[in-house]
């Protein structure tokens, strides 16, 4: 008997089918960021980022082009097992020689080698206005007291609905289009309300336009605090959370972005009663919302726990958002979305129905038992056999391709 037929074995005196929930895996899309590859730089901008986000480090073989970030991102891809979407900001819009045009004015054809790109490898896309590392954009965007400075955000917005409307149209699938803006005080503010009054109406403009609501899924993302906005953000939870319930789009929710004992996991099955759909950026905080690496975690399980225990999964839009600049930057890409799905396989493969019943007998020490003996079931096996029906290498020897990589074609980025 193989070790998948031996783990199938066991998984299944806890009433789990191994092959089922290989099967639901296969189908989970997530949508993984291309800012992992360039330290959230883009293309349209020569200067540094900004909006009190960070990346650390300076690992060698940063991709400075559309080209080595497309070779990059194709290298990943090659040893995440299964069919996803490519994340994209505005900030990666390609200009043909020397054009140059500001984000209030980009358009669809500012993206068209990322749709030829996605079409020739049957991935999907998503976008992301970018309200930071920009002139414009040094204090305020959407909220901003400046009218001009409000405005010229707002038809960012706009411009990036387009955008994401000819992404869905030319791959056929809905674009999930993400709206964060950085603005806040790094001290106690005086008037709390009015910045938040003014972000409301730009929201109000951008989304009162006409657009295709079936192809584009905007979503609103909230946080707690950035570098030089401590004190103060616009875009709270709360905000964020009656703002998208009052419009009905999506509420996004990164688990970087609440105060360092809240958990995310908690949090989901509040807004599915509420919501019909919600987006997630998962991430990895360290101590702050340090955007590290994701991890196989108590935390990224529980969440995934959350994720498949939802009655249609496809409710929940799974992205990934971190960016570490002090390792191999492809290898981070790739680690991370492996303990993602990794961690959405440990949900797939929990007893649900024999657990929720536990609680409802209020056999709590059973309950517990059972949890924690669960936890050293041979996942490893239904993993291995997971990457060899999707063709992609399944131990630790994927790590040779990286090095392979490293040596041929990053470090000769000088
Ligand atoms: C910042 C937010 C946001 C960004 C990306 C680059 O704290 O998490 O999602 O990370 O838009
Ligand atoms: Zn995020």
């Amino acid at each position: 008997m193989s070790r998948y037929e031996e783990a199938k074995k066991i998984y299944s005196r806890i009433g789990i089918d191994t092959d089922k929930a290989i099967e639901t895996l296969k189908n989970i899309p997530i949508s993984i960021h291309c800012w992992q590859g360039d330290d959230v730089i883009g293309f349209d901008t020569k200067g540094s980022l900004t909006g009190g986000i960070q990346t650390t480090g300076n690992y060698p073989g940063k991709a400075r082009t559309p080209e080595e970030l497309m070779a990059d991102i194709d290298k990943a891809f090659s040893l995440i097992p299964g069919k996803h979407k490519l994340n994209l900001h505005a900030n990666y819009a390609i200009f043909e020689d020397g054009e140059f045009v500001d984000r209030d004015k980009i358009e669809p054809k500012h993206f068209k080698k990322w749709v030829e790109f996605a079409k020739e490898r049957g991935l999907g896309l998503d976008f992301n206005p970018t309200f930071f590392s920009h002139p414009k954009a040094s204090s305020f965007t959407l909220s901003s007291p400046d009218e001009e400075i409000r405005k010229f955000w707002v038809n960012h917005a706009i411009a990036c609905i387009r955008i994401s409307e000819y992404f869905a149209t030319e791959l056929n699938q809905p674009c999930v289009m993400n709206i964060w803006i950085p603005d806040g005080y790094k001290d106690i503010p005086a008037d709390r309300i009015s910045p938040r009054a003014r972000f409301k109406k730009s929201l109000d403009e951008i989304l009162d336009i006409d657009y295709d609501k079936e192809k584009v899924l905007v979503c609103l993302e909230s946080k707690v605090f950035g570098i030089g906005m401590e004190s103060y953000t616009v875009g709270s939870a709360e905000f964020c959370l009656s703002y998208a319930a009052s419009k009905g789009i999506m509420p996004l929710m990164d688990n970087g972005h609440y105060h360092p004992t809240e958990v995310v996991s908690d949090k989901i099955s509040s807004l599915l009663l509420f919501n019909k759909n919600l987006a997630l950026h998962v991430t990895r905080p360290v101590r702050w919302d340090s955007d590290h690496v994701i991890l196989l975690d108590d935390e990224t399980k529980e969440i995934c726990k959350e994720i498949v225990r939802c009655d249609d999964i496809s409710r929940i839009k799974i992205a990934t958002d971190y960016f570490d600049a002090s390792i191999n930057r492809v290898a981070a890409w790739i680690i991370g979305v492996r303990n993602l799905q990794k961690a959405l396989l440990f949900g797939l493969l929990q007893p649900n129905n024999l657990l929720s019943n536990l609680q409802l007998k209020g056999e709590l020490t059973e309950l517990m038992m059972l949890q924690e003996e669960i936890k050293t079931y041979p996942m490893g096996d239904i993993w291995e056999e997971f990457c060899k029906q999707n063709n992609v290498i399944a131990t630790e020897e994927w790590f040779n391709e990286i090095k392979t990589y490293e040596k041929e074609i990053l470090s000769k980025r000088a």
